[in-house]
């Protein structure tokens, strides 16, 4: 892995309706993500948080749509993109801690251009593969993956200037157990891998883990995981806004982690969706911090 990190924190809440997980980056840091990856000897830059332009109102719809705060949406990955797009030119590995999963949306508009197919795990109770026509929400939290596809509004399509940033054979979700209508139809139709907790229960965490690495092993070029906090089950993560229930334990998640840590194949990674208004003693945040600790190596030291 590489030892140099940079951390940058997107304090953005406007992706969804439940505030406080604009606090997420504190939470996180709060909880010693730093401690714990300069206890592994890697060389932290703290990049600190982007800073949100607020909504003049509590929702903001722009251009006639229905989602949600896209102006300041999209204004945050455009600033997003372009700083992990300089930690890259530098050669260190993008940590991106969140702040809902709108900001996946600037994570792989910066990351993607570094790469001819980029891999991206997505690990996430949730596909977050819904356009403004499928979405039952309007919160573009619920869009990032198939907006990466370059399948949504064209002002979020186009972040960092050019459109579709991940081909839909690169991707692997895992974990998924709530998945909308249209979401279903377009994994169908792009043939996008998905480990739900069906296949996870069945043949468990290692044979589902070894067989994602494996498949993204031979045809990328680098690999972004984007793990979602409600990917774990409740019960153990509840700080975030749409639990689900069924989810990953702790020992799964740790799992998956030592194995992509032992497999060398990241060249970035986000936490994303840690509430701490909606958790219990900054369990989640804890939880996002220890599964960091797993990532970057500590069963190797
Ligand atoms: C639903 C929607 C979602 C995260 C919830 C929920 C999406 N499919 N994403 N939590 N991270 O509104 O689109
Ligand atoms: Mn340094
Ligand atoms: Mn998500
Ligand atoms: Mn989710």
């Amino acid at each position: 892995m590489n030892k140099k990190i940079s951390m940058i924190g997107v304090p953005m809440d406007l992706g969804q309706n439940r505030r406080g997980v604009d606090m997420g980056p504190s939470a996180i840091r709060y909880a010693g993500a730093i401690e714990r990856l300069q206890e592994l000897n890697y060389d932290i830059h703290d990049l600190g948080d982007i800073s949100i332009n607020r909504p003049d109102q509590k929702i903001n719809y722009n251009d006639g749509t229905n989602l949600k705060n896209l102006q300041q949406v999209i204004e945050a990955n455009e600033e997003l993109a372009k700083m992990v797009d300089e930690e890259i030119n530098k050669s260190r590995f993008p940590l991106i801690l969140g702040g809902d999963h709108s900001i996946a949306i600037g994570s792989l508009a910066g990351i993607s251009k570094h790469y001819e197919n980029l891999g991206v795990i997505w690990y996430d109770a949730h596909g977050d593969l819904n356009t403004g026509e499928t979405s039952p929400s309007g919160n573009i939290h619920g869009m990032p993956l198939a907006v990466s596809l370059g399948i949504g509004h064209e002002k979020l399509t186009n972040t960092f200037g050019y459109g579709q940033k991940v081909k839909p054979e690169n991707i692997v979700i895992i974990g998924a157990r709530s998945l909308d209508p249209g979401e279903r139809e377009l994994i169908r139709e792009k043939g996008i891998k998905v480990f739900t907790m069906h296949e996870i229960d069945r043949n468990g965490m290692s044979y589902v883990m070894e067989q994602a690495i494996n498949y993204l092993q031979n045809r990328t070029d680098g690999v972004h995981l984007s793990l979602d906090l409600d990917g774990l089950d409740p019960t153990e993560a509840p700080g975030v806004g749409t639990p689900v229930l069924g989810g990953m334990t702790y020992r799964e998640s740790h799992l998956a982690m030592e194995m992509l840590a032992d497999s060398d194949i990241l060249t970035s990674a986000e936490f994303v969706e840690v509430n701490p208004i909606l958790d219990e003693k900054n369990k989640t945040a804890n939880m996002a911090v220890g599964l960091m600790g797993s990532l970057f190596g500590e069963k190797l030291k």
